[in-house]
């Protein structure tokens, strides 16, 4: 009887490892097709589980253009502390705390800046300081009111690109085409990860 029910669970286990595995390996690479049979998203979580920034090489990647993006200064936290922008792209660093904060790097490819200490961003006061980013590459970014808060900035050659912490990226409503993967994490020294097909 004893024997009966170890080995019913057993199988049961195995059947749950089995469901497990399954699942992972559809979360590890997902892609959804469109009409014309191309992949338009490519969802993976294979990357190092550090600050990184991924983004693809290849077809229209290099022709971006600026955009902007936002890194809030929010409960003495940036949020988000990781992020990626194609290069010649200004970032906005409004302060929505009630208190003052400031936005240094002390390293990173642009070396060591300081885009305000008390006052400048202050909640009530000018909140709102942006900046341009010319060159490819990361800077750490902190503040010097509190040391606690921390955030990567990844200034990438693509118009496809996203960063995590975890390991994981998604690209959405790329065009059919072969692209490098590349990967660039704190080093600042880019690699491709692999080919992708879309
Ligand atoms: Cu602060």
């Amino acid at each position: 009887m004893n024997g009966l029910y170890l080995k019913a669970r057993w199988i049961g286990n195995r059947w749950l490892i089995l469901v497990n595995v399954a699942l992972l390996s559809m979360l590890t690479l997902h892609s959804l097709q469109n009409p014309s049979g191309s992949n338009t998203t490519l969802l993976g979580n294979d990357g190092p589980k550090e600050a990184a920034a991924y983004y693809l090489l290849g077809g229209d990647a290099a022709s971006f253009g600026p955009e902007t993006k936002e890194l809030v200064q929010l409960n003495k936290a940036f949020s988000p502390d990781v992020l990626s922008i194609a290069k010649g792209s200004t970032i906005a660093f409004p302060n929505k705390d009630s208190f003052t904060h400031n936005v240094y790097s002390p390293e990173g490819v642009e070396g060591f800046f300081d885009l305000g200490s008390a006052g400048t961003t202050d909640a009530g006061n000018s909140n709102l300081i942006q900046r341009a980013f010319p060159m490819e590459g990361v800077i750490k970014v902190s503040c010097a009111v509190h040391p606690i808060m921390k955030a990567h900035i990844f200034i990438v050659p693509s118009k496809y690109h996203t960063a995590s912490k975890d390991g994981s990226y998604t690209f959405t409503d790329v065009p059919a085409g072969t692209y490098d993967l590349m990967v660039v994490t704190g080093s600042g020294k880019p690699e491709k990860m692999k080919s992708v097909t879309f």
